[in-house]
């Protein structure tokens, strides 16, 4: 409500000034035309000056005001987070003092050169050590910027280096959830294929009942639990449209793309319980979220994410039921229950 108090406002303020310019062009035109044009020029020149002046003050009160709500800004709870986000501030670095000089330059010297006839123009066509000059310098700090980029890019994107054991996830996204299957404690993901799909029988993901594998893979039903300081690989799909796996604490983010298999791997540093103490509030918990806008529940995407123990990451597994033993038990109830028909249709 204040803020719409505070928006209505600066719209009636601006309002206010181009009536009061208009008004002074009309006096001043009953004085004559020369006079009006200068002192609309004056006007034009100071609004110029004021904008520079509001929007810088803006700009930064803003990124103050807001700066515990940007989570990137947050120490990091993954190994290569600390990466990412030095990357953000060497970017911002880079940026932020052209920003600052261009608009000075933009909005200053539309008041420093606002007309004046006892001043006379200066014709001043080209000058190419100048233009190199602005040339060369915006490429080098990009060159350093993309190639930091890819270096991070190939070590969240690559394999993870041999000598560590991984988790391995896969995150299948639709409209609207995710569903986790964990490898359990063999470690190894069983195979499926687009052909075994069967969601009517309780095989959505078209897991292959031929790969031993899959016997102990489970889907995590409520919240996401996985280990402190084990890299975990997550593979990610998508059965409908564009959306986005985001781990805002641990600064990784892929998209979830029909058709394209992606993947990252990261690895978390922090337990809960750690995070709960650094940031001081007991009640907090890691997010999955949804990324990308994609539809009308897409808010519904989100999910808890807990970082423990192994040991208690090794309990919440024994706890979790694989989906190939829900399966066996519902298909041998079936059994059961079609003999049973056919003794009574046998009895009678
Ligand atoms: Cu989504």
């Amino acid at each position: 409500m204040y803020s719409l108090i505070g928006i209505l406002a600066v719209a009636l303020l601006i309002l206010i000034l181009f009536q009061l310019a208009k008004a002074g062009e009309y006096l001043g035109l009953l004085k004559g035309e020369k006079e009006a044009n200068d002192r609309n020029n004056q006007v034009q020149a100071t609004l110029f000056l004021g904008t520079l002046v509001f929007g810088m003050i803006g700009i930064f009160w803003s990124a103050w005001y807001y700066s515990d709500a940007f989570l990137f800004l947050r120490t990091p709870a993954s190994e290569h987070g600390g990466a990412v986000k030095n990357m953000y501030f060497w970017t911002l670095g880079a940026i932020l003092p052209i920003f600052v000089l261009t608009h000075a330059l933009l909005f200053g010297f539309a008041y420093i050169y606002k007309k004046d006839d006892s001043k006379l123009s200066f014709y001043y066509p080209e000058n190419n050590k100048l233009e190199l000059i602005w040339m060369a310098v915006p490429a080098v700090v990009m060159v350093f910027l993309v190639l930091e980029g890819m270096r991070n890019w190939l070590k969240i994107m690559g394999p993870v280096p041999e000598d560590r054991t991984v988790l391995v996830i896969e995150a299948t996204a639709q409209q609207f959830k995710w569903d986790l299957r964990f490898s359990g404690l063999d470690g190894k993901l069983g195979g499926k294929s687009v052909q075994l799909m069967d969601p009517e029988n309780g095989n959505p993901w078209g897991q292959d009942w031929d790969d031993k594998a899959n016997y102990d893979d489970f889907f995590a039903k409520d919240s996401i639990v996985l280990p402190v300081n084990v890299p975990v690989l997550v593979k990610i799909n998508s059965l409908d449209v564009l959306h986005s796996f985001y781990l805002p604490d641990f600064q990784v983010k892929m998209d979830a793309v029909p058709g394209i298999p992606t993947q990252f791997w990261f690895t978390p540093i922090k337990t809960t319980e750690q995070r709960r103490v650094e940031l001081n509030q007991p009640d907090y918990n890691y997010e999955l979220a949804c990324a990308e806008l994609c539809g009308k529940a897409h808010f519904n995407m989100r999910r808890e994410l807990f970082i423990v123990e192994q040991d208690q990451y090794e309990d919440w597994v024994k706890r979790q039921e694989p989906l190939y033993k829900t399966l066996k038990a519902s298909a041998s109830l079936e059994e059961e229950v079609e003999e049973s028909d056919e003794t009574i249709a046998a009895e009678y």
